[in-house]
């Protein structure tokens, strides 16, 4: 009698203790859920709690109307959230040096052999209390989306809906910059309050852009990048095997990069259809947009964060 219940009672212990193996994570998305830069986090998460079953579980909050893009960041940071899908464009505030990674558009797989995947771990481990778990998107590039016409490539007289990614080179062509979240997008170009917007190739179809866009403006520059963060101190409390759970499945995550040359060629002849013109002013304009947007941005990350700016840009080589 005394036997069997001890046996229980080290049963029901057991049993306890191998639940609390699982931990779960709450996590957010800065991006619409089910939309282009949700969707392989969405698919990060399912693989996740698939091959990390009793380890570790991903509570999926949702995007922006569970919380403003611009506020992830701090949210990782503070642990509001424990793992979250952003751009760093959407918390320079906290990281001036985060409007830096649309200059780096090396493959994950070697920034993270030359020290350039360390570097950005450091800066956010320091500033955003958090681990650099993941980039994503390094091969897709950014442009101009207009509702007019432009004879030249100036934007003088053009208000133009940014976030850091486009503000220095928007600027430095003559435009006025107006910063709003994604989710505003429509409304502003709707009501005419702003005559385009920067936006990756890709994407422009989830939220309705399409209706109220006539140009592309060539061309493409700068790489995407929307990172997966852990909130530091939560990354410290995982074991070793829920740590290789996220680290494995956040390789399997940047993998997916080898998708988007498809999707890109894909998007473009969609965009062909729904009638949106590409406005190019040829090679010699283009390579001294390319080179002006370059030298912006960096100056701007340079003036902002002197030492740190100066060895990311040697890192990215640019
Ligand atoms: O335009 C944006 O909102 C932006 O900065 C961004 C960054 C990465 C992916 C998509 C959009």
């Amino acid at each position: 009698m005394r036997h069997s219940l001890l046996a229980v009672f080290a049963a029901a212990l057991f049993a306890t203790s191998a639940t609390a193996q699982e931990v779960t994570l709450r996590a957010v998305s800065s991006f619409a859920e089910k939309t282009q830069f949700s969707r392989n986090f969405e698919r990060f998460i399912d693989k996740v709690n698939a091959d990390g079953k009793g380890l570790v579980k991903i509570n999926y909050i949702g995007g922006p109307r569970a919380m403003p893009p611009f506020e992830v960041g701090n949210a990782v940071r503070t642990k509001v959230v424990d793992i979250a899908n952003v751009t760093g464009a959407f918390y320079t505030n906290l990281m001036p040096e985060a409007d830096g990674f649309k200059l780096i558009s090396k493959p994950m797989s070697e920034q993270r052999k030359n020290g350039t995947w360390a570097f950005i771990n450091q800066l956010h481990n320091q500033k955003l209390n958090a681990q650099y778990l993941a980039r994503q998107y390094h091969n897709v590039p950014f442009h101009i989306y207009l509702t007019k016409n432009m004879a030249k490539l100036d934007f003088t007289g053009l208000k133009i809906r940014v976030t850091p990614v486009y503000k220095d080179i928007v600027q430095a062509l003559g435009g006025t910059t107006i910063t709003t979240p994604p989710g505003e997008v429509y409304t502003a170009l709707e009501r005419g309050v702003v005559d385009g917007y920067g936006w990756p190739v890709t994407g422009i179809f989830d939220l309705g852009w399409d209706k109220v866009t006539k140009f592309r403006l060539e061309p493409a520059f700068y790489s995407v990048e929307v990172n997966v963060l852990v909130n530091l101190d939560v990354w410290k409390g995982l074991n070793d095997k829920q740590r290789k759970v996220l680290n494995d499945t956040a390789l399997w995550l940047e993998g997916l990069d080898r998708e988007n040359a498809a999707i890109i060629k894909a998007e473009r002849e969609r965009q062909a259809k729904a009638g949106i013109q590409a406005i190019d002013f040829g090679p010699a304009e283009s390579a001294k947009f390319l080179k002006t947007a370059n030298d912006v941005a960096w100056a701007s990350v340079i003036k902002r964060a002197p030492e740190t700016g100066a060895k990311l840009r040697a890192l990215a080589g640019n």
